[in-house]
C-alpha cells in the first residue's frame, strides 16, 4: 500500500507486434483511484483491433485488455465506494453519478473522464505504468493485461465476491451475437436466426437458444432478401453483431415495413460510413446502435453478477479457453482463427 509494486504485465510495446511480458511498474492509486489486482482477463477482439494499428485512439506502448476481473488491492485519497479486497469488474465505461449523461435515464455513456480515458491516461493527464523506463499507456480505463492496474473510483463495479472472477470477467464485456441471443431468448422471441458465415458457432448459438442458423454463404440472394422472405416481411428486430457496414445494413433492410428495429452494436473501424435509402426510414424502420448494452455499468454489472448466481443468464459457456499470461498470444492466434469463443488468461 502507498508503494510501487513491480508485476508481470503483457505489453503493446507497438502496433502489429505480438505481445511481450515484461515486468511493469504500477504506481499506487493517486485521489479518487483504486488499484486493483488483476485475477483474470477475458481476450476480445478491441484488444486485437488496436494492436492491429487501425484504431485512431491507440497509444503505445501500452497495456491491452478490459475483460477483467480483480481484488482491491489499495484505494487512494477520497475513495469511499470501494475497500481493500472487494471484488471488483474494471468498467471501459464509467458511471460518475454526476454528469449529464449519467443524470439522463436515457444513457450510459459517462463522459466525465471520456477524454483522457482515450488518450490513455489517468483523469489528471499521467499514467500509472512504466517499464524499462519508459510511460506506458493505459487502455480503455482498464489495462487488465496486467497482474495490477489503476483505474478511477467510477471505473469500478464491486460485485459479489462469491462469483468466480474467471468466469464473470467476460460481463466487463462479452461476446455480443451470443449475449442478444439469450437476449432475445429472456424476452420471448419466438423464432431466433443466428447469422453467420462460421457454420461451427451453430452449436453454441442454440445452445444459447437460436431456434434457427442461417449462413449467408449458402445462397445466393441477398441475405435481407432471403430473410424478409423467410419471415413474411421481416424481423422485428435485428442486432448486428460483426462491426461490418455491409451487414450493418442488410440488418436494417432485414427489418419488418412499420415496425422492424435494428441495432447496431458492432464496432466498424474508423472512417467507415454505413447507408441505405432513407425510404426504408420513412417505411417505418429504426436505425440505432448501443454500447455496453447500454446498461449504466456500476449499476447493472453487480446485478449482471446476481443474475449469473442465481442461474438466470449464462457466462461460463463463453469461456471455452484459459490460459497463464505468458500465453497470451496464443489467446489472439484462437481468436483469429475463430476457434474460441472467449480465452481467460488467469493470473
Ligand atoms: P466474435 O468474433 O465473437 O463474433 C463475430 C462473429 O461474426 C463471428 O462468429 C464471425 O464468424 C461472424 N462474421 C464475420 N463476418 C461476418 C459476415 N460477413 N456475415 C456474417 N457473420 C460474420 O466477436 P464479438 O466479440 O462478439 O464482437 C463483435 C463486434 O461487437 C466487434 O465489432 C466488437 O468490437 C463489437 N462490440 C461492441 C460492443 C458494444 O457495446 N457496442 C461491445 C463488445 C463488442
Ligand atoms: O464516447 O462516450 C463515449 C463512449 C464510447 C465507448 C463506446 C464503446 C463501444 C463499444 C466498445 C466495444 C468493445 C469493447
Ligand atoms: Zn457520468
Amino acid at each position: 500500500v502507498g508503494k510501487v509494486i513491480s508485476c508481470k504485465a503483457a505489453v503493446a510495446w507497438e502496433a502489429k507486434q505480438p505481445l511481450s511480458i515484461e515486468t511493469v511498474e504500477v504506481e499506487p492509486p493517486k485521489e479518487g483511484e483504486v488499484r486493483v489486482q488483476i485475477l483474470a482477463t477475458g481476450v476480445c477482439h478491441t484488444d486485437a483491433y488496436t494492436l492491429g494499428g487501425a484504431d485512431s485512439e491507440g497509444k503505445f506502448p501500452c497495456i491491452l485488455g478490459h475483460e477483467g476481473g480483480g481484488v482491491v488491492e489499495s484505494v487512494g485519497p477520497g475513495v469511499t465506494s470501494v475497500a481493500s479486497g472487494d471484488h471488483v469488474i474494471p468498467l471501459y465505461i464509467p458511471q460518475c453519478r454526476v454528469c449529464k449523461f449519467c443524470r439522463s435515464s436515457k444513457t450510459n455513456l459517462c463522459s466525465t473522464i471520456r477524454s483522457t480515458q482515450g488518450q490513455g491516461v489517468m483523469p489528471d493527464g499521467t499514467s500509472r505504468f512504466t517499464c524499462k523506463g519508459k510511460t506506458v499507456y493505459h487502455f480503455m480505463g482498464t489495462s487488465t493485461f496486467s497482474e495490477y492496474t489503476v483505474l478511477p473510483e467510477m471505473s469500478v463495479a464491486k460485485v459479489n465476491p462469491a462469483a468466480p472472477l474467471d468466469k464473470i470477467c467476460l460481463l466487463g464485456c462479452g461476446c455480443v451475437g451470443l449475449a442478444v441471443i439469450m437476449g432475445a431468448k429472456a424476452a420471448g422471441a419466438s423464432r431466433i436466426i443466428a447469422v453467420d458465415i462460421n457454420p461451427d458457432k451453430w452449436a453454441i448459438a442454440q445452445q444459447f437458444g437460436a431456434t434457427e442458423f442461417f449462413n449467408p454463404k449458402d445462397h445466393n440472394k441477398p441475405t435481407q432478401q432471403v430473410l424478409v422472405e423467410m419471415t413474411d416481411g421481416g424481423l422485428d428486430y435485428t442486432f448486428e453483431c460483426i462491426g461490418n457496414i455491409k451487414t450493418m445494413k442488410a440488418a436494417l433492410e432485414a427489418c419488418h415495413k412499420g415496425w422492424g428495429v435494428s441495432t447496431i452494436i458492432g464496432v466498424a473501424a474508423a472512417g467507415q460510413e454505413i447507408s441505405t435509402r432513407p425510404f426504408q426510414l420513412v417505411t417505418g424502420r429504426v436505425w440505432k446502435g448501443t454500447a455496453f448494452g447500454g446498461w449504466k455499468s456500476r449499476d447493472s454489472v453487480p446485478q449482471l453478477v446476481e443474475d449469473y448466481l442465481a442461474k438466470k443468464i449464462k457466462v461460463d459457456e463463453f469461456a471455452t479457453h484459459s490460459m497463464p499470461l505468458d500465453d497470451i498470444n496464443k489467446a489472439f492466434e484462437l481468436m483469429h482463427d475463430g476457434k474460441s469463443i472467449r480465452s481467460v488468461v488467469t493470473y
